[in-house]
């Protein structure tokens, strides 16, 4: 404190420091919401420290929001120039949102700061190797047409080895018996033939490359559907809610909305019977894409070096062919609508634009598209700037508008966390469903399913606790740059 100053100013840098370290508790144990409500605090008191942004920041980054996590950081650097932690800061947002030239700058700035840091090296060379690879793959995308992996597969003669006692598929095709021992097997970590996870692939893709991009059923007055949320790689919770609510079956039916793969290191088993179920009850199983269904987020997020773990670079090309025709959102009895981000940035987008999207392909960086997968609901009316730093976050006059112009009842999305496993928002318009309990083995959420029945299309919720799964972490494929424990 400068002599002379006044007691008032310097009372208001105390207290600044006191909600600083009360909102660094917090963090330590995982409460973010409320570092990020101290953090703030504390800014507001004093916003000329670049330790409370970098702070908040972090906080930011651990709840997914990598948009304001990002602009914390670039506001950390103003302040201060020689702040380090704020480079890593804003480097890890900028590679969580994919921009991987942004945060190869900052990792360069901190190399050329801290020239002996061996963990700054090693982290502007690991991005720098993904810089180039970016690059060499969009030189071969420009050669015309892709061709489809499928093509170049010969999967007849991929041979079953003796030794191999794991689930087969008979003739080439997916059985309840088959979906039975899948489950057994996986619980028991063991791996399905290659031979047949291509198989499973290649006939996934066809069935959803001929459903539209909206897909519309009906559900009969007497009929329950079961509607669940991001999974993330948790297969042992999947499994507690096959326990808890039945299996998949023509009585049975289910919608999976999303975010299937990445974070849980269990994503294969995940993916892999979600489309055996897919095979087996095309339709009564229902499928929709989230913003992890997508090059970007596997490549940082585990579920492309899982695939290349368990298998091959080319089984996870043949994975993200597959993922691209998944469908972007599911009309029942065309009163309610389900999609895995939300609803749009711009007014005036009918069920037809949906409908009439060409979703063969990674998301673009905005349009109707990109919404449906990544956009928020707010509580406030309007728009505003996404969180996330993608689409944008919508508000229930943006709900409301939306339901009466194309006569829908309400909407079902997942994508976001949430304590109870679900939340109903936007005076009940707007319902968000999320069945990854204690997502990350770190949030200390439920997980939650909703029942809709035909008679009264009424959601109901129901809650589960996180189930024990084998010890491998979450993230345990993850681009070393994003893991966890290196933010
Ligand atoms: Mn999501």
């Amino acid at each position: 404190m400068a002599e002379g100053e006044p007691a008032g100013a310097a009372g208001c840098l105390e207290k600044a420091e006191a909600l600083k370290s009360q909102a660094n508790e917090y963090f330590k144990v995982k409460d973010y919401e409320n570092a990020v409500k101290f953090y703030s605090d504390a800014i507001e008191l004093n916003p000329d420290n670049a330790v409370y942004y970098g702070n908040r920041s972090l906080a930011y980054l651990r709840t997914e929001c990598y948009g304001y996590a990002l602009s914390d950081a670039t506001k950390a650097i103003e302040l201060d120039k020689k702040y380090i932690k704020g480079y890593y800061r804003r480097a890890t947002s900028n590679m969580a949102l994919g921009k991987f030239k942004a945060a190869l700058r900052d990792y360069e700035t901190v190399v050329k700061v801290k020239p002996n840091d061996k963990d700054a090296k090693l982290k502007y060379q690991e991005c720098n190797k993904i810089v180039k690879q970016k690059a060499f793959e969009r030189a071969i995308a420009s050669d015309e047409h892709k061709r489809s992996v499928v093509d170049s597969l010969d999967i007849e003669s991929m041979t079953i080895e003796d030794e191999y006692i794991g689930p087969k598929m008979e003739d080439g095709k997916v059985t309840v018996q088959f979906m039975t021992d899948l489950m057994q097997w996986y619980k028991d970590q063991k791996k399905l033939h290659r031979k047949f996870a291509y198989q499973i692939l290649v006939q996934t893709k066809e069935i959803l490359a001929k459903l539209p991009s909206l897909v519309e059923t009906v559900l009969e007055e007497k009929d329950k559907i079961t509607i669940c949320g991001d999974t993330h790689g948790q297969f042992y919770d999947m499994m507690n809610i096959f326990d808890l609510n039945g299996l998949p079956s023509e009585n049975n039916p289910y919608i999976f909305n999303g975010d299937f793969v990445d974070r849980g290191s269990f994503s294969v088993e995940v993916i892999l019977t979600l489309f055996g179920f897919k095979l087996l009850y095309p339709t009564h199983f229902h499928l929709l894409r989230g913003n992890h269904e997508t090059d970007n987020m596997n490549q940082i997020y585990g579920f492309e070096g899982e695939v290349k773990a368990k298998y091959t670079a080319q089984m996870f090309e043949l994975f993200s062919e597959v993922f691209q025709w998944l469908p972007l959102a599911h009309c029942i009895n065309g009163k309610v609508l389900i999609m895995h981000g939300g609803l749009f940035s711009e007014d005036g987008i009918t069920l037809e634009d949906i409908r009439k999207i060409d979703r063969n392909r990674q998301p673009p960086d905005s349009g109707p598209m990109c919404d449906l997968l990544w956009s928020d609901p707010q509580p406030q009316n309007g728009r505003s700037v996404s969180k996330r730093g993608v689409s944008c976050q919508f508000g229930p006059d943006v709900t409301n508008k939306f339901l009466e112009e194309n006569h829908l009842d309400y909407i079902i999305r997942s994508h976001e966390v949430k304590p109870e496993g679900y939340e109903v928002t936007h005076n009940g318009k707007c319902i968000t469903v999320f069945s990854a309990p204690n997502y990350c083995d770190q949030m200390g959420n439920k997980g939650a399913y909703i029942h809709l029945r035909g008679s009264d299309l009424k959601p109901q919720f129901h809650q589960f606790p996180a189930v024990p799964h084998p010890n491998v972490k979450p993230m345990a494929y993850a681009n070393s740059l994003l893991q966890m424990g290196m933010m």
